[in-house]
């Protein structure tokens, strides 16, 4: 691995750094980090948080949170338990740092511009206005039976509708779950059982690349099995009327109806803010919690020093709400900060491939925060796209949810970025709430090498694990991702499963944190993710487990086993590949298996996770004690087949022959039809 990993990214570590010169000097511009710390440097930061974490995060949360009652203690934590608690005693409410504090400087900036599918439609809500319908919203919750600790599902597109939603959540204490408009009712009403929500927010439709789709039906064959709901608020996005059932209140006319202030819940700091189900490697989606004023502190302090994000700015994040990104770096981090934040619910190429960048032209975008699937499908398409458009108001480019090719890299910071604007790869989960690993190019000499996430942020201290699970030390070495100390953006628990969330972050490497991801630390000392150890693979930069593909294809009679694993994509990253064994009767060139197939993934989870591949085989390879081995099967599918490393505890090898001869024959029949 290490060797890979030398010859991969030694070569331009040495050659090909670009140093910020322009850089602002820390705290002169940017408002003070906190009066005692404002005359620090950036390394000097770096060493106190590490080294004296509570003076560190005391000082910041203080400086930069509104609280209701002031915290008596910064931490409590202890990771070889899996308990995390910061600022104990203390008592905020998240809404009234995102909005009132806001409301009372300046309650004309605009909060959010939601760009809308169709360009140039683009909606302003101020400050003062998104006060108003989060008050609105929050007391129309409220007066349906929703209180403190309720957990409320959001299946809604990005909007400001769905933006007051989360925010009017916050305002009264109760826990929103949002659930990405695009994955089935099934996988919506398996969320919303498994945290018993009260009610559900949707929309009649949702529009997406001058499409319409439906968003109300999915929710009602939801519903249906889900008897904790008591009401479903359907919001108006387009004029098409939707069918209202007795459980259905129209949203817009009950927010009408109440009044436009709400007194906040005063939270204690480790309360439930939301949670938000992410997949792993193994059983059902894991429902995530983060809490009220460690998640929220993280995602403004890393929001502001990753990005340089100052006040006036216009925050361009083009993720969707229904992932960790659009929470943090659309909703929470933007709007703690008091930036006016981007809702994007378009698509890169609609109505053309110059889409992103026309809208920052439009919006005056300052900081361009998008996936490395994205740019790696815009950089197919004519430089004139990009050049086209005035990107004079950018500052810094973002870039998240899977590892950055050089390629993709290169094409962002030299066309987009015309050689001007530092690229930010940043490493993060959902389980760590805001950014862990990520160049912070504001300060003064930071150089950036491309596609590397390189630096720990505040707080974070890394530590690559080896194979006798013991910390390698040293530079230019690979292992295990792991952070050794706590943060106060770090997940607390999994939803009703604690036990759960010991056992996949904190049973590895005892009294560290365990990401699931591999790293590279180079010889300068900067971090490279190599990617993920275990069966998560990442689609377009959605984490997917293989273990959830192979339920949903398990169901289908004629198939007793099947096994998935990733196959690299030129433009997703990584695609699903689908080892099935048939019953005898039954075979694959019967379409209809196949089809079944697809429309069994696609109702039980997501379009996106149908399988690009299926290879029908007699039998998998297996280990003596009956697991299956994909590693093998992902070399296969890979067509690496000249070395399939040890094959020791392989029970039958006569299998590998079996599944290569298949395979072959599936590449050249694929041939045959391209051809
Ligand atoms: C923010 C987010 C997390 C997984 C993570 C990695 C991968 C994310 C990067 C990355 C390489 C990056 N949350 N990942 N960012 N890999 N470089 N900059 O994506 O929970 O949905 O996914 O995504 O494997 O473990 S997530």
């Amino acid at each position: 691995m290490a060797a890979l990993c030398r010859s991969l990214f030694h070569g331009f570590v040495k050659g090909n750094v670009y140093r910020q010169t322009s850089c602002r000097s820390g705290s002169s511009v940017r408002p003070p980090l906190s009066s005692m710390l404002a005359a620090a440097s950036c390394p000097e930061l770096r060493r106190l948080s590490v080294e004296e974490p509570e003076v560190f995060w005391g000082s910041v949360a203080r400086e930069r949170l509104r609280w209701i009652r002031p915290f008596q203690q910064v931490k409590d934590c202890d990771m070889s338990r899996g308990k995390v608690s910061w600022f104990l005693g203390g008592q905020l409410n998240v809404s009234v740092n995102c909005l009132d504090v806001h409301v009372e400087k300046h309650p004309e900036r605009a909060a959010l511009i939601w760009e809308r599918d169709e360009p140039g439609t683009e909606v302003k809500v101020t400050y003062r206005e998104l006060l108003e319908m989060t008050c609105r919203l929050a007391n129309t919750l409220k007066s349906h039976g929703v209180r403190k600790g309720d957990r409320v599902a959001i299946y809604m597109p990005v909007s400001p509708t769905a933006v007051a939603a989360m925010l009017a959540c916050a305002r009264i204490g109760a826990v929103h779950t949002v659930v990405f408009a695009g994955f089935s009712s099934e996988a919506l009403a398996g969320r919303i059982q498994d945290a018993e929500c009260k009610v559900v927010l949707t929309c009649n439709q949702g529009v997406r690349a001058g499409r319409l789709f439906d968003l109300k039906s999915p929710v009602d064959t939801a519903v249906k099995s889900c008897p904790s709901v008591q009401h479903v608020f359907v919001s108006q996005r387009t004029t098409s009327p939707a069918p209202m059932g007795k459980l259905d209140v129209q949203l817009e006319e009950a927010m009408e109806k109440e009044s436009a202030i709400c007194p906040p819940e005063p939270m204690d700091s480790e309360d439930m803010l939301f949670m938000l189900y992410t997949s792993g490697s193994t059983g059902k989606p894991k429902g995530i919690v983060h809490t009220q004023a460690g998640y929220l502190l993280y995602t403004a302090l890393t929001h502001q020093y990753v990005f340089d994000c100052q006040p006036g700015d216009v925050f361009g994040c083009v993720a969707d709400i229904g992932w960790i990104t659009g929470h943090s770096y659309v909703v929470y981090g933007p709007l703690c900060n008091g930036t006016t934040t981007m809702l994007f619910e378009s698509t890169p190429v609609y109505p053309d491939p110059g889409r992103y960048w026309e809208t920052v032209e439009r919006l005056g975008i300052n900081q361009f925060y998008g996936a490395p699937t994205a740019i790696r499908l815009l950089l197919k398409y004519d430089e004139s796209w990009v050049r086209k458009y005035n990107r004079s108001s950018l500052r810094t480019l973002g870039s998240v949810g899977e590892p950055i090719n050089h390629e993709a890299w290169d094409w962002f910071y030299n066309v987009v970025g015309d050689g001007r604007c530092p690229v930010v790869d940043t490493w993060w989960q959902t389980e760590t709430g805001g950014i862990c690993i990520a160049p912070r190019p504001a300060e003064q000499g930071a150089e950036i090498v491309p596609a590397m996430a390189m630096r720990p942020f505040f707080g974070i201290q890394p530590v690559l694990m080896g194979e006798e699970g013991r910390p390698v030390s040293g530079n230019d070495v690979s292992g295990a991702l792991c952070l050794s100390q706590p943060w106060p953006g770090i997940a607390r628990t999994i939803f009703r499963d604690h036990q759960r969330y010991m056992d996949v972050y904190f049973k590895a490497y005892p009294g560290h944190y365990f990401t699931g991801d591999g790293a590279y630390r180079s010889p300068e000392g900067y971090y490279q993710i190599t990617g993920r150890m275990d069966d998560v693979i990442n689609v377009s930069g959605h984490r997917l487990g293989t273990a959830e593909i192979e339920d949903a294809l398990d169901e289908h009679p004629a198939v007793p086993e099947t096994a998935v694993v990733s196959v690299s994509h030129d433009i997703k990253g990584e695609v699903p590949f689908a080892f099935v064994v048939l019953k005898d009767d039954a075979s694959l060139e019967q379409m209809a298996v196949l089809e079944e197939l697809r429309g069994l993934v696609a109702s039980k989870i997501a379009k996106y996770a149908v399988p690009n591949h299926f290879l029908v085989v007699k039998r998998l390879p297996k280990t003596r004690s009956g697991k299956i081995m994909r590693r093998i099967l992902r070399k296969i599918a890979m067509e690496q087949t000249d070395n399939l490393g040890d094959l020791s505890t392989l029970d039958d090898p006569s299998v590998i022959t079996e599944i290569i001869q298949a395979h072959t024959h599936y590449k050249n029949q694929h041939k045959k039809k391209k051809n």
